[in-house]
């Protein structure tokens, strides 16, 4: 989700696992403005996390909830529970069933809560939003029941909808059963109370009432997020719910409510310069990803074949996520089942999934994906030797990011319209290849003209007049893109000559003059020697609304996953966040399979704060303020299982085990054992390689501590090797790892 609290404006925000000043997007921006809010009075957060990471600590702002990890869901449905049944939310918002009414009460989103969904069985549009043919009307759209004329209409037509609305309307073929989504979010939200809710997530029901209480007490000045924290088998219904509750406030798009990113400048585009988009004879990527995302199973040739068989078409060999996206740790399970397809070359660039995500390190998974039937070539583009990279066929340097160019949008908590550039500080110091230093550029530049590929070479790339200009080194394309973003709306102004000196543009020009037309580089340099375009931080705010964000609908049902099936089971999924325990794919519990009497601890993972994703600091003072990690949990459950705080452990999952040291704290909930991600690695410089007849020696530095992935659940119910994963998203169980904790000398 890329809205955000908006921390200018907000005044109480529920991080959940996202703590401010630890980690988080945009890190840096993250806790300066946390503090700053928090410090000026306006500002108050609580952050549900089974663990006190430690951040930004406000005596009296901050709060710290310590949850059972992995039961997030509970503890949001409490509260969405607490303030449906009080009336706490904006209701006159809620009831704007179209953009136009919702705009005429100063709002810039409005939601699908009035809107009316077929609950009939027997009706051809069951789990669907009932539609204006359905109901003999005209028009497109949606149907609401009108609050003052109490009959259904054209959601456009009505300027406010009843909320809760269930019943019948009437059509030409007969009464149909509907209700609107907000009471469906209500049904679901009413099958636990707030006490077993609290149960459920350990956070005390009082707790659970006061932050609910808070919640609703600043109109729409409130916010929620989250990141890594939602990362479990059972994330989904919860995150959604998270990103609900601001919507129950009308805080979308307002000031101090949630704010998406600010904008771009033009750069990959068509246009205003050069067209970076499109070339002739391009060939527009189709077909079905090798990650089996956003794909209904029942379109499937296996489904098909198997209906015209005559046979149940559920299961799937493995399943499919309708609603997941990027799921690279997917593909690679994919890819040694050969399933869907066969994946022929594989190329991994900036990812080291077989570190980074859960269940994928562990030897039987080794052994398929070693075998050339499973995967014939492995590329792998790289800086360093990683985890991944140490499997492949072929390693190929690429340039590290003093050395590379990037785009780079932003990510969060900053509003205003920017986008920066990296460009090289050095020159390359891999080696060169055909014609340039070697990196992914180059190999991908390389590789297509080998193949005749359009779009590089010659003639490659068009300019807003039409001519076209070569693509034989990365500066042909980066620098166009620069150009298009220093002409963008109103162009910049040129770099004076003093600027010019003093970034030494000359002289870092030299080897790309032709890759721009001359009279654009006072305007490119301009951008260059800022490191990109930056607006005005001054422009968040727009009255009572954020100045950016582009008007929303929110959704409290959703049809894509209530008319979606689980493709193992052939159930449908929820429409609305509802509790949900972690299960596998069959349906089955994972308390019932891996029982706590078995497994006392989950793992709760996150970033460490002096680590970058899964890699050392490149800083020595960092490497010395983190040297390794710790096995972290309460001191409670230490003496319940006799274990010692500074004692070599063992930690035993279902699948794998992994040796730690034992850190005892009181900042950590009971039953988690909290494991910071970057550290345990076994390659990354690790362990001694022969490159080009070349002993390279390991260092053992980089092999400190323990890594949780690797004890990552399977999946029983699919066949064999195979992840613990939520089917509708694809979602790897990384918070939730069922383990023991046992001495281990
Ligand atoms: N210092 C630092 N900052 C970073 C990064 C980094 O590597 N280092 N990486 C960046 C990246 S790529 C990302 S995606 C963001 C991620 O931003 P965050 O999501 O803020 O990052 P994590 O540290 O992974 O945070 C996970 C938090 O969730 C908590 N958690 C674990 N299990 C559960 C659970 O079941 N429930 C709840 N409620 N919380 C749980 C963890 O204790 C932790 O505090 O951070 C970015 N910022
Ligand atoms: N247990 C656990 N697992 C996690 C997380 C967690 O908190 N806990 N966090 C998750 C999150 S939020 C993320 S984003 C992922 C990150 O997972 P990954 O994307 O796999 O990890 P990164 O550390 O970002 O970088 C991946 C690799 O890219 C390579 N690399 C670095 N710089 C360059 C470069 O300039 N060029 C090229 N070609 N390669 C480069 C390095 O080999 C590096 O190891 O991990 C996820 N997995
Ligand atoms: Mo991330």
């Amino acid at each position: 989700m890329p809205y955000k609290p908006d921390l200018q404006g907000a005044e109480f925000c529920i991080y959940e696992g996202a703590y401010p000043g630890h980690s988080g997007f945009s890190f840096q921006a993250l806790a300066r403005k946390t503090v700053l809010g928090a410090n000026s009075g306006r500002l108050k957060i609580a952050v549900v996390d089974p663990v006190m990471q430690g951040g930004t600590d406000v005596p009296g702002k901050t709060q710290w909830i310590p949850v059972k990890p992995s039961t997030d869901g509970a503890f949001v449905l409490g509260i969405m529970r607490w303030i449906l049944e009080n009336h706490k939310y904006n209701a006159s918002y809620l009831e704007c069933s179209h953009l136009d009414a919702a705009k005429a009460m100063g709002y810039n989103s409005y939601s699908n809560a009035t809107h009316l969904v077929v609950t009939d069985p027997g009706h051809p549009s069951y789990r669907k939003f009932l539609r204006p043919h359905d109901i003999g009307l005209s028009g497109e759209g949606f149907i609401v029941i009108d609050k003052s004329s109490k009959s259904p209409v054209l959601h456009t037509a009505a300027i406010a909808g009843e909320l809760f609305f269930q019943g019948t309307v009437d059509s030409p073929q007969g009464p149909v059963k509907v209700a609107t989504a907000l009471s469906l979010l209500r049904d679901g939200v009413f099958k636990h109370t707030i006490e077993e809710y609290a149960k459920i997530c350990e956070v005390p029901p009082e707790q659970i009432i006061a932050i609910a209480n808070e919640f609703s007490s600043h109109g729409p000045r409130v916010g929620t997020d989250s990141l890594a924290g939602t990362v479990s088998v059972n994330s989904l219904p919860f995150t959604v719910a998270l990103w609900m509750l601001p919507a129950l406030m009308g805080a979308y798009n307002t000031k101090g409510g949630m704010a998406i990113n600010g904008p771009g400048y033009k750069h990959y585009t068509p246009g205003p310069r050069y067209n970076l988009q499109s070339f002739a004879g391009m060939v527009k990527p189709s077909g079905v990803m090798i990650s089996r995302e956003r794909f209904p199973y029942e379109k499937t040739t296996e489904y098909k074949n198997k209906v015209a068989k005559g046979q149940n078409p559920y299961p799937s060999k493995l399943p499919w996520h309708p609603v997941g996206f990027s799921l690279d740790g997917q593909a690679l399970f994919s890819a040694i089942h050969r399933y869907p397809y066969q994946c022929k070359i594989y190329v991994n660039c900036y990812a080291n999934p077989l570190y980074s995500t859960p269940s994928l390190y562990r030897e039987e998974m080794i052994k398929e994906l070693r075998k050339t039937e499973n995967i014939p070539l492995f590329i792998s583009i790289d800086i360093v030797m990683g985890e991944t990279t140490a499997m492949a066929d072929y390693v190929v340097p690429d340039t590290s990011f003093y050395e590379q160019w990037a785009m780079v949008p932003v990510r969060a908590q900053i509003n205003t319209k920017m986008t920066a550039v990296r460009w090289p500080v050095i020159k390359p110091l891999t080696p060169k290849g055909s014609s340039q230093p070697m990196s992914m550029e180059a190999f991908i530049i390389d590789v297509a003209k080998k193949l005749g590929l359009p779009g590089f070479g010659k003639d490659a790339i068009a300019d807003a007049d039409g001519k076209l200009w070569p693509l034989d080194k990365r500066e042909d394309f980066y620098l166009k893109a620069v150009a298009n973003m220093a002409y963008d709306e109103n162009p910049v102004p040129d770099i004076s000559s003093e600027e010019w000196a003093i970034a030494d543009m000359e002289s870092a020009i030299s080897e790309w003059r032709d890759s721009i037309k001359p009279e654009e580089w006072k305007k490119v340099g301009y951008v260059l020697a800022r490191g990109g375009r930056f607006e005005p931080d001054d422009r968040y705010h727009d009255g009572n609304k954020m100045r950016y964000g582009a008007p929303v609908k929110l959704c409290f049902y959703s049809e894509l996953m209530a008319t979606s099936k689980n493709s193992i089971t052939g159930k449908y999924f929820e429409g609305v966040p509802v509790w949900t325990e972690e299960m596998l794919a069959d349906g089955r519990k994972v308390d019932d399979v891996y029982p706590t009497k078995d497994w006392p601890f989950r793992i709760s993972s996150a970033k460490a704060k002096l680590r970058g994703v899964s890699m050392l600091s490149n800083c020595p003072t960092l490497q010395e303020l983190g040297p390794t990690n710790y096995v972290e949990i309460n001191s409670a459950d230490a003496a319940k299982h006799g274990l010692k705080d500074g004692q070599k452990v063992k930690v035993i999952s279902p699948t794998n085990q992994a040796v730690g040291i034992l850190r005892v704290r009181e900042g950590v909930a009971r039953g988690t054992a909290a494991i910071h991600f970057g550290y345990g690695k076994w390659e990354y410089g690790g362990r001694t390689h022969v490159i080009g007849g070349k002993e390279v020696k390991g260092d053992p530095v980089r092999r400190t501590g323990i890594a949780s992935n690797p004890l990552g659940l399977a999946d029983p119910s699919l066949p064999k090797p195979f992840g613990l994963t939520e089917v509708s998203s694809g979602t790897h169980g990384r918070n939730g790892i069922r383990v023991r904790i046992e001495p281990a000398e």
